[in-house]
C-alpha cells in the first residue's frame, strides 16, 4: 500500500540511496524535480543566446573556437537535462511548450544583454562560477538521472569558468581601455550573478522541502555566501573592484559581509519583465518554429526505415 511505499521511499532518502526512474516516488517529489530540472534545461538552452551574440565578433580565431565550443557544450547540457527530465514521465514537447508560453521559468541571469566582449569574460568567470557553486552539490541529488547528468555538466562548466577568468585576466593586463571594459562588465554582472542563487532563504518556497528530499544540499543563502567568499580574492587578483561598498571581511563569521540585493529587480526579471526576456523567448520560439521541417523530416525518415525493416 501507499504507506509502505512511502516508508520505503523515505528510508532510501534517509540512507542516501538514489531514487531511480522506475522507483515509487511521491507525486510532489516528481513535480518538484520536473520543475527544477526543466528550468535548469531551459536555462542552458536560453543561456546559449547571450554568448552566441559574440561568436561572430570574437577578437581572435582562438577566442572564436573557444566561444563556439562553449555554446555547443551548453546545448549538450540542455539536451542531457531534458533527457533526465523525461525519465520522470513528461514529454520534451510539453516542456518546450511551457517555456514558449512563459509558464516555465529559466534562470534570471540570461535576461541581461551582452554589450561588450568583456561580458564573455564576466559570464564565464561569474555566471559559470555561480553555476558550478550551485551544481556541484547537485551531483549528490537524490534523483539518480539528475545527479549523474550533473557530474559531466560540472566538469565542462569548470572549464568554462576558467576560460572566462582567462579572458578577464587578459583584459585586466591589457590597455587602460581594456581594463575599463573588464570593470564595466563586472559592474553589470555582479549583482545579477548573486541573484542566480534564488530568493533569500526566508522567501524561498521550495528550499525546505527540497533539502528534506535531498534534492538541494545547501540553501540559496549558503551557496550565495560561498560564491561571494571565493569571488572577492579573484577580483583582487584581477585588480578590479566588486561594485559593493558594503563588501567587507567579517572576522567573527569567517565570511565576507555584503550589501543588500535589489530583490525588486530579481522578482521583476523572473516575472518576465527583465531587459531581454521578450527577446530571449521570441528567439527560442522562432528557432522551434523554424526547426519544424527538420523534426518532420526526421520522423518521416524513421517511419520509412521502420517500414523497410518490417518488409
Ligand atoms: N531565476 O523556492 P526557490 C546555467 C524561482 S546555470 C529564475 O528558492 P528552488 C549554466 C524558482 O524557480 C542556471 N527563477 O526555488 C550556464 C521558484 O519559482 P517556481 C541554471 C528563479 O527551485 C552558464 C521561485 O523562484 N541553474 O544555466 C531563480 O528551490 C553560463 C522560488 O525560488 C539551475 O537551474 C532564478 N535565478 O531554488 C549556461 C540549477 N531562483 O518554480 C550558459 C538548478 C529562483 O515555484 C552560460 N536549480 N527562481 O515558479 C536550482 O538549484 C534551484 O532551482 C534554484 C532555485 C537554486 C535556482
Amino acid at each position: 500500500d501507499i504507506k509502505s511505499l512511502e516508508d520505503r521511499f523515505n528510508e532510501k532518502i534517509d540512507k542516501d540511496i538514489r531514487i531511480e526512474p522506475k522507483d515509487w516516488m511521491p507525486e510532489n517529489y516528481r513535480k518538484t524535480l520536473i520543475r527544477q530540472i526543466s528550468q535548469h534545461a531551459h536555462s542552458e538552452i536560453v543561456g546559449m543566446l547571450p554568448e552566441a551574440n559574440w561568436i561572430t565578433r570574437a577578437p581572435s580565431l582562438r577566442r572564436k573556437a573557444a566561444a563556439l565550443a562553449k555554446v555547443q557544450d551548453e546545448a549538450g547540457h540542455g539536451l542531457y537535462l531534458y533527457s533526465a527530465c523525461e525519465t520522470l514521465g513528461i514529454e520534451r514537447d510539453q516542456l518546450l511548450q511551457d517555456l514558449h508560453s512563459g509558464k516555465a521559468k529559466y534562470s534570471s541571469i540570461f535576461n541581461y544583454p551582452t554589450l561588450t566582449w568583456a561580458d564573455m569574460g564576466a559570464i564565464g568567470w561569474l555566471v559559470d562560477g555561480a553555476a558550478i557553486m550551485n551544481q556541484v552539490p547537485l551531483c549528490r541529488a537524490s534523483y539518480g538521472p539528475y545527479a549523474r547528468a550533473m557530474v559531466r555538466v560540472c566538469k565542462e562548466e569548470s572549464f568554462h569558468q576558467r576560460q572566462g577568468f582567462e579572458i578577464m585576466l587578459t583584459l585586466c593586463r591589457g590597455s587602460e581601455e581594456q581594463k575599463k571594459m573588464a570593470q564595466d562588465a563586472l559592474n553589470r554582472w555582479w549583482w545579477p550573478s548573486l541573484m542566480m542563487f534564488g530568493p533569500q532563504d526566508k522567501d524561498s518556497t521550495h528550499t525546505e522541502q527540497s533539502m528534506r528530499w535531498g534534492i538541494k544540499r545547501f540553501t540559496n543563502d549558503e551557496l550565495r555566501q560561498k560564491f561571494v567568499d571565493v569571488s572577492k580574492p579573484q577580483a583582487d587578483l584581477l585588480g578590479i573592484t566588486i561594485p559593493d561598498k558594503d563588501l567587507k571581511w567579517n572576522e567573527e563569521r569567517g565570511h565576507y559581509d555584503f550589501g543588500e540585493i535589489n530583490w525588486e529587480e530579481f522578482f521583476n526579471v523572473i516575472k518576465g519583465n527583465g531587459p531581454c526576456n521578450k527577446q530571449r523567448v521570441d528567439a527560442r520560439r522562432n528557432a522551434y518554429d523554424n526547426g519544424a521541417w527538420v523534426r518532420e523530416a526526421a520522423a518521416a525518415h524513421a517511419e520509412k526505415k521502420a517500414k523497410k525493416q518490417q518488409a
